[in-house]
């Protein structure tokens, strides 16, 4: 394989782009190697400048449950598009994305489209300070829920651990009311409500984490988080913008059955375009702008063009029928992944969870960042490298997911297995 045009574009690009790229995680520095420069993508493939055909397990960080130009969807926006793109005025599209949320996500009975998980996530902490009037965030280490400054804190070591800027640019002072915890520890939350729980406006928790690599909730953990916001008076916050739409049609809050007061929406509600949504009950989100005073506000939001790609991507899955099959071919992609890692010799802990998954090159269980931290990045980065050689294309990151999509065959899913038993090989040494 060579990556000649994707090296020249690269180089090309840093000199306009800060480095070379529109999202940092894209660069591939945590996997020495330079990226992909990708000239098209249909079903679980993407094909590169240089003509090198990858089955791909990132489809866009999560949005492409259906795989690459899903034919209704770009039909949809064949369509949409010769009907004008944005009209910065209502239309039909806006209030049919609107009723299918709410039918769909179990939590939801009203919604306000943004225009990306970073949005959402701002905006419902904005919405529970308001509705609340408190100013203190929980939130758990490992957990992203997009770039907003007051999320943008250092992994809290030590419980009451208020927030240090997790970057150059944020003031102390904007993070001082936010308050990072280990996940899956319901004991250190109890103790930081027990002292402050009247100050907290809402816990903010990625249902399912899947940007430390994949951690799921331990039994009653989502639960014990329910019954503490329901005690001190805080509003719980599903961040799906992950999970919605993926593990099941009404996500994570429909397959763990819990009901968060807010939820962050992201990725698939957007079909491969850019869209955010937060929602919740009547009586919080009518505190939103215009009907109420919480101000909150969008140029391209519910941008026409990106409804019709997303409410066609939501009618497919409120169908519901893909949901078993794609939750069948990520246990068989998972199982092949452990077995090819054993008869290598190396040690490999894969979580995972419906069409998610992670394979941690550490001895397990990872239940949150420390033990999720105990990876061998330097082995994923190896693995990394070899799978590409093979065109398999994983996550360039160990602290990033897996995503199987309905796009995704028996004979894509063993090809990769094959494939992983040979780079497997390689990384044993
Ligand atoms: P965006 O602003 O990137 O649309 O969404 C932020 C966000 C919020 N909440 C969760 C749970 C998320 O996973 C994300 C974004 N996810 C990362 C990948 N893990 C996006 C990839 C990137 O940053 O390029």
């Amino acid at each position: 394989m060579n990556w000649n045009l994707s090296n020249k574009l690269y180089k090309e690009a840093c000199a306009f782009i800060p480095g070379g790229v529109n999202s940092p995680v894209r660069s591939g520095k945590a996997v020495g190697f330079d990226p992909l420069f990708i000239k098209y993508a249909e079903g679980c493939r993407i094909t590169d400048e240089d003509g090198n055909v990858y089955i791909d397990y990132v489809g866009s960080w999560g949005p492409l449950i259906l795989g690459h130009s899903h034919p209704q969807i770009v039909a949809a926006l064949k369509q949409a598009a010769q009907r004008g793109v944005s009209y910065g005025i209502p239309t039909r599209v806006e209030l049919e994305m609107a009723k299918k949320v709410v039918e769909m996500v179990p939590s939801i009975e009203m919604v306000r489209m943004v225009n990306s998980g970073t949005e959402a996530a701002m905006s419902a902490i904005r919405l529970a300070r308001g509705y609340t009037g408190r100013k203190k965030i929980i939130k758990f280490n490992g957990c992203y829920h997009g770039h907003a400054d007051s999320l943008l804190v250092k992994s809290g070591s030590g419980l009451m651990t208020f927030g240090i800027p997790g970057t150059p640019g944020v003031p102390d002072e904007i993070v001082q009311h936010t308050i990072s915890l280990p996940y899956n520890d319901p004991e250190a939350v109890l103790k930081v409500m027990k002292s402050a729980g009247e100050e907290v406006a809402a816990i903010i928790v990625e249902p399912v984490a899947a940007n430390m690599g994949v951690v799921l909730p331990e039994a009653g953990y989502l639960e014990k988080l329910r019954r503490i916001c329901t005690e001190y008076g805080s509003l719980l916050i599903f961040d799906e913008v992950i999970t919605g739409f993926r593990l099941a049609p009404g996500g994570a809050q429909q397959h763990f059955g819990i009901m968060p007061d807010l939820t962050c929406l992201g990725k698939i509600i957007g079909g491969g375009l850019p869209v955010g949504a937060y929602g919740g009950a009547r009586q919080i989100m009518e505190r939103v702008a215009p009907s109420g005073d919480i101000y909150q506000a969008g140029t391209l939001s519910g941008n026409p063009l990106a409804m019709s790609a997303g409410l066609t991507m939501l009618d497919v899955l409120s169908r519901g029928e893909i949901y078993a099959q794609i939750d069948k071919k990520n246990s068989h992609l998972c199982a092949g992944l452990e077995e090819a890692a054993t008869s290598a010799g190396v040690p490999l802990t894969v979580n995972r969870v419906g069409s998610l998954g992670c394979g941690f090159f550490t001895k397990g269980p990872v239940v949150d960042l420390e033990s999720a931290a105990r990876s061998d990045t330097q082995a994923y980065a190896l693995f990394f490298r070899e799978m590409l050689k093979r065109g398999v294309y994983f996550a360039p990151s160990q602290f990033e997911a897996f995503f199987v999509s309905a796009a995704h065959e028996y004979e894509d899913l063993d090809r990769t297995i094959q494939a992983a038993q040979e780079a497997m090989k390689v990384v044993g040494g």
